[in-house]
């Protein structure tokens, strides 16, 4: 695939055949300049959260990898932020109903269509990567994921559109700054003010309702009972009734 909109708005673009992380790859390369990006539709090992796999097919699913800029205070949030992105992205190629799931989930009706994990690299940079599933021409990787085709019909050129309009808007965030990024964070994620299941690291879960982040983007959650937790990383499920 070809991402000439994408190589017109980067400092430095790597459109790799194929690798196996492009987080990985940028942090090999890295220092590099901020917005310098990797992408590619075969990648071969790639990694989600809390050492998980995220799964692709050749060619069924873009990875793409961006150096955020650092600036204060924007470190927790750019997971977030990168959400947003994302999200605006994926509906501007028209699958409208797409939806953010705190911490780092993009949705379409219950499914994830796209994953996002952020590290910070040994030379201090952040990292926001992202993998968006396109189609799946064999079976999907995991019961609960989508892809594009499911909901647009795909044509080659989305992926570029696609990943050039996720940089124009990362940029729009960061330089509006992280009160205001804060503020479009809260109004565009789909967890706030739903009835969640939180399901923590040992497996064990308990419900409760999200009911705001913090400006460090954590999420607020109230439990039965009326107890606040604050949750900093982890898993949600929202719940639908
Ligand atoms: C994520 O982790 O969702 C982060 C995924 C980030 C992938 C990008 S691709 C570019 C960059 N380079 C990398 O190496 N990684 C980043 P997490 O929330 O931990 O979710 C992982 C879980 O999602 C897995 O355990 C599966 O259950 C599920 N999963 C795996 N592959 C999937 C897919 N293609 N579509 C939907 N769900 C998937």
């Amino acid at each position: 695939m070809a991402f000439p909109l994408l190589a017109a708005q980067v400092p430095f673009l790597l459109d790799m055949e194929t690798t196996a992380s492009t987080n990985s790859l940028v942090s090999e390369l890295a220092p590099l300049p901020s917005y310098s990006t990797v992408i590619t539709t075969k990648q071969t090992a790639g990694r989600g959260r809390l050492g998980r796999e995220w799964l692709s097919e050749p060619n069924d699913s873009v990875a793409l990898s961006i150096v955020v800029p650092f600036q204060q205070n924007n470190l927790e949030l750019t997971p977030l932020l990168m959400g947003v992105a994302v999200l605006r992205a994926v509906r501007a190629i028209g699958v409208t109903q797409a939806e953010l799931k705190w911490p780092n989930d993009i949705l379409v009706g219950k499914r994830k269509i796209a994953g996002i994990l952020c590290e910070v690299v040994p030379c201090g940079q952040i990292i926001a990567g992202v993998g968006l599933n396109l189609r799946f021409r064999d079976k999907p990787p995991t019961g609960q994921a989508t892809s594009l085709a499911e909901h647009i019909t795909f044509e080659p050129e989305i992926p570029d559109r696609w990943a050039s309009a996720c940089l124009t808007e990362l940029r729009v965030l960061i330089d509006a700054g992280s009160h205001r990024a804060t503020s479009e964070v809260r109004q565009n994620l789909a967890t706030i003010n739903r009835r969640i299941e939180v399901v923590e690291f040992d497996g064990q879960s308990w419900l409760g309702r999200a009911e705001d982040i913090d400006a460090g983007g954590r999420l607020i959650v109230s439990r039965k009972g009326g107890e606040k937790v604050v949750l900093s990383s982890g898993d949600v499920r929202h719940l639908y009734q």
